[in-house]
């Protein structure tokens, strides 16, 4: 009897941009007020980014499609300025954004998207709006705020890997781990 062989475990990945701890942090300290008081579930700093696209559950044999994809990309550094805070109804969550895309980086994501394609690796396009999740399934909307400006020098942009654990425990918990890096020119 042949035996059959397991599925090819498959990962889910995003490309993002990911903050140093000090931005990080400083997120955090200047926003946790807001994401409690909204009443969702409040993201940990340590998950804080800002996705360029999500990619969802690969194969290994198409993993090194999604890299050499990103290692075709290339887009010059920005700066991107985050200055408001406000609640998405559809997607239910509260945001850290900015009214205006960086050119850089719309052309960072339509670049990504356009190698992606190029092997085979097709994702949901919608109109890009950069943002930073601060926390998740509102109870309510809540009007946009402005805030003293983030200024994030981007010079890199990194493909992660999200996997949920505690399942079985009852309680889940999302774990993101940064698989690469590329620099921007
Ligand atoms: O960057 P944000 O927080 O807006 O909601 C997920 C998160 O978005 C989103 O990908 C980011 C990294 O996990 N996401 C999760 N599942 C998704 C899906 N099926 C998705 N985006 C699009 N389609």
């Amino acid at each position: 009897m042949s035996e059959v062989p397991p599925p090819d475990p498959k990962r889910r990945l995003f490309f993002a941009l990911w903050p140093a701890d000090e931005l990080r942090r400083q997120i955090e300290e200047s926003t946790v007020g807001l994401a409690r008081h909204s009443g969702g579930r409040v993201v940990p700093a340590r998950n804080f980014h800002v996705t360029l696209a999500f990619v969802g559950e690969v194969t290994q044999e198409q993993m090194s499609s999604v890299l050499s994809a990103a290692e075709a990309t290339s887009a010059s550094r920005f700066s991107l300025v985050l200055d408001q805070i406000e609640a998405w109804s559809k997607a239910n969550v509260l945001v850290l954004d900015t009214p205006r895309t960086p050119p850089e980086l719309a052309l960072l994501v339509d670049r990504l998207h356009f190698n992606l394609l190029e092997k085979q690796i097709k994702l949901k396009r919608e109109v890009y709006r950069p943002h930073l999740t601060l926390a998740r399934k509102l109870p309510g909307l809540r009007a946009l705020q402005k805030i003293a400006p983030f200024n994030w020098a981007v010079h890199e942009f990194a493909l992660v890997e999200s996997s949920t654990t505690g399942k079985e425990a009852g309680f889940a918990e999302t774990r993101y781990a940064v698989l690469a890096r590329w620099s921007l020119a």
